[in-house]
């Protein structure tokens, strides 16, 4: 998968080469390109966010360097372009799936209090929210779509980190799990997960998961799909 991501801060970006991001890309398993919107800028001293018509509190980005920055990239049927969001369709692991078929996603960052709705018109085909909350800038909740996006493209989890999808594939949240030692700072782990009893270690992490998602999320029993 191509991931080209717009921003006015590239530099935050630095936090996908770590880890398991890190490794997809050296392998050409996810191709994430920054842009930095800044480049566009037709002026001369690169101002890239304007006062708004109407008057009320700050700045939105400038719809020429936004959309300067879309014209550079290689758009095709196959492309799908996300503005990050408050506004946007909330981000949930169906959502996350569906996005990871995609060929090319194309990220929009933005700043201060949005972006002319010029340049949203122009180029977005989705708008994504990760919750219900404001954030500074749309780059931590690209940063969250790609990090769940990746986890769904072949061959980016190891074989010891696949298919760790349970919590929310059954719309049950994951059972509690453990490591050695076996007594750590005088906690014992449940002993029924020594026992060797496949039967009922699956019996054991079954309630686990009703108890956890009855306490956290009782919204998830309820659901549908
Ligand atoms: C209102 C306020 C509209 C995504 C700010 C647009 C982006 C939260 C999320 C904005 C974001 C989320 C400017 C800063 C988008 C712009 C950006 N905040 N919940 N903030 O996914």
């Amino acid at each position: 998968m191509k991931i080209d991501v717009l921003t006015l801060f590239p530099q935050m970006f630095s936090a996908l080469n770590e880890s398991i991001l890190g490794r997809a890309q050296s392998k050409n398993l996810i191709n994430i390109n920054v842009v930095n919107i800044r480049d566009f800028s037709a002026d001369k001293h690169k101002k890239c966010d304007d006062y708004t018509f109407g008057g009320g509190a700050g700045m939105v980005m400038m719809p020429q360097p936004v959309c300067d920055a879309f014209d550079s990239l290689d758009i095709t049927d196959d492309t799908l372009r996300i503005f990050m969001s408050p506004k946007g369709k909330k981000l949930d692991q169906q959502l996350v799936k569906e996005l990871s078929e995609k060929k090319h996603l194309v990220l929009l960052c933005g700043h201060y209090e949005g972006v002319d709705q010029r340049a949203l018109d122009l180029n977005i085909d989705m708008e994504i929210s990760i919750g219900d909350y404001v954030l500074t800038g749309g780059e931590l909740p690209a940063m969250v779509l790609i990090d769940a996006v990746s986890r769904h493209i072949p061959d980016v989890l190891g074989s010891s980190e696949s298919a760790k999808d349970e919590s929310f594939s059954d719309n049950m949240l994951e059972y509690p799990q453990y490591t050695r030692p076996q007594v750590f700072r005088g906690l014992e782990v449940p002993p029924v997960l020594l026992s060797g009893n496949h039967k009922k270690i699956d019996e054991w992490r079954g309630e686990q998961k009703k108890k956890i998602t009855l306490q956290n999320r009782p919204d998830l029993l309820k659901k549908e799909d």
